[in-house]
Parts: C-alpha cells; structure tokens; sequence
C-alpha cells in the first residue's frame, strides 16, 4: 500500500469517529485534488462497518434568494435535529465570497448555538468559477458524509443560476425558501427553482407580509404541472414558528 493511500485510510478510521479534523482534511481532497476521488470513494466502500452506517440517510437541500434566511433557519434545523438526538452534516456553498477565508467563516458566524455542537458538522465552500466543478465536488462530499453514517447532510446553496439546480438535483429532499417582499422576483423563483421543491418555505415568517406571501405561493404552487406540488410552510426563525414541522418533513422515514 502506497504512503497516500494508508494516510487516507488513517483519516477515513478517524472520521467514522467523527473527529471533525479528520472530516475537513477529506473534504479538503475531495475540493482541491479531484482527481484523488475515485480511490478515496472505493477506500470508503471497503472500510464501511457493515451495519453501522444508515442506509436511510437523507440528503436534504435548502436553497433560495440571497438573504432569504437560509442559514438562520438551519441553525434552528440543526438545534432541533440534535435534540431529537440526530447528527447533521452541512455543506454551504457561498457563491458570493471570492476570498475563501469568507467562504470559511461567513455562514457559520452567522449560526448560531448549533453550529458548535460537536453533533453538528459544517463545512462552507467558495463556488468560486465554474458551476460544474461544485457540483462535482459537492456530489462527492454528499457522497462521503453519507458514507460516514450521518443520517442527515444539508446542503445550503444560493438559488440562483444553474449550479444551484445541478445541486439541487444531487438532494433527496429540496426546502425552496422564499421570504416575504420579494416582489417581482417572485416571477423568477416561480419560474426556475420553485419547480425542485419539496416544501416552499415562506421564511421570516414572524415578518408583516408573510401571511400575504403564504397565500400568493399556495395559489401559485397549485399551477405547477407535471409533479405534486410542493407543501407550503411559513416558517420563522425568530419565533421557532414552523420549525419543528419543517424537522418532521426532513426526518419522515429515516
Ligand atoms: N425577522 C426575521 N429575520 C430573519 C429571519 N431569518 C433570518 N432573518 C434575517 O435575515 C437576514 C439574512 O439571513 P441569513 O440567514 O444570513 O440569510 P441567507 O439566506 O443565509 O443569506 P445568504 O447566505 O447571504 O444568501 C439576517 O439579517 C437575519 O437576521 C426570520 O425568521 N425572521
Ligand atoms: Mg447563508
């Protein structure tokens, strides 16, 4: 066995201990060397404990406009998830930060309590340039921390633009968030990612505005065509309003 591939077995044993090091230094392969992949994914297969890791996990996608409140509402996604005695794994995919260390930091400053949870595992990554290398790279994060047994991964995206429907289609479960007051950018919303969602959030639900909203987005949801139409929820991260329901769509048969 080469250097590289026992160093890489050392960091799989220790991230099925889930030592959060040991996770980011894998998902650091999988983002800067790509090429590393395939053998780090049969790697993965062959040391799996049969048994342990859940074949239900669920792959869960929030998305929606910038500042639509994705990444507070996750933070009371997680913290509820934890109390039900639930590990998560998060990836946010910041497509508005050219310097990584923003990437890095910019969507956990803004969580909250559950974000140092040492059940909780976040890891932000800089879309950077092209739209299909994040979600080559993001696919094979998804990958990996399903491998390693957390029943559910979340992955935070920006919806807006074709990488984010590329992501959007490597989910299980896609939560669409449109806040009150958009406008005319509702046409947008209805017309691109609304057609992915599982639930449509109305976020900021605690806002003037939102009922009006809800209302608008349930008679809008009743024309899409083809697919069942999404569940609609306001939901507030401010008053906890929705959240646990929102918890209960996300877990439903794991
Ligand atoms: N009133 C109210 N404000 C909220 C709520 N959720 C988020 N906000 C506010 O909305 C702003 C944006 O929230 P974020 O969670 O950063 O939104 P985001 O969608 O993650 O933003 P980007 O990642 O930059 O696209 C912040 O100022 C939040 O405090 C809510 O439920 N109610
Ligand atoms: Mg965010």
């Amino acid at each position: 066995m080469g250097a590289r591939a026992a160093s890489s077995q050392g960091l799989i044993a220790r991230a099925r201990l889930w030592e959060p090091a040991a996770i980011g230094r894998l998902l650091s392969v999988i983002e800067n060397h790509p090429e590393r992949w395939p053998d780090l994914q049969r790697q993965l297969e062959e040391s799996r404990p049969a048994g342990s890791v859940s074949t239900t996990s669920r792959v869960v996608g929030v998305t929606g406009p910038p500042g639509a409140g994705k990444s507070t509402l996750l933070d009371k996604l997680l913290e509820n998830l934890v109390g039900r005695g639930m590990r998560a794994a998060v990836i946010a995919v910041d497509p508005s930060s050219p310097f990584s260390g923003g990437a890095v930091l910019g969507d956990r400053t803004r969580m909250g309590a559950a974000a140092h949870d040492p059940r909780v595992f976040i890891r932000s990554v800089a879309s950077r340039g092209a739209a299909g290398g994040v979600a080559d790279s993001t696919a094979a994060m998804l990958v990996l921390l399903k491998n390693l047994g957390f029943p559910v991964v979340i992955v935070e995206s920006v919806g807006a633009g074709q990488s984010e429907i590329a992501i959007a289609q490597l989910t299980d479960f896609r939560i669409v968030l449109c806040p009150p007051g958009l406008g005319d950018d509702v046409q947008a919303l209805k017309a691109g990612i609304l057609e992915i969602a599982d639930v449509l959030v109305i976020s900021k639900g605690d806002l003037p505005g939102s009922e009006l909203t809800e209302r608008e987005m349930r008679s809008a949801v009743g024309l899409r065509r083809g697919r069942k139409p999404p569940a609609v929820m306001r939901v507030s991260a401010v008053t906890g309003l929705g959240v646990a329901e929102l918890v209960g769509e996300i877990i439903q048969g794991i």
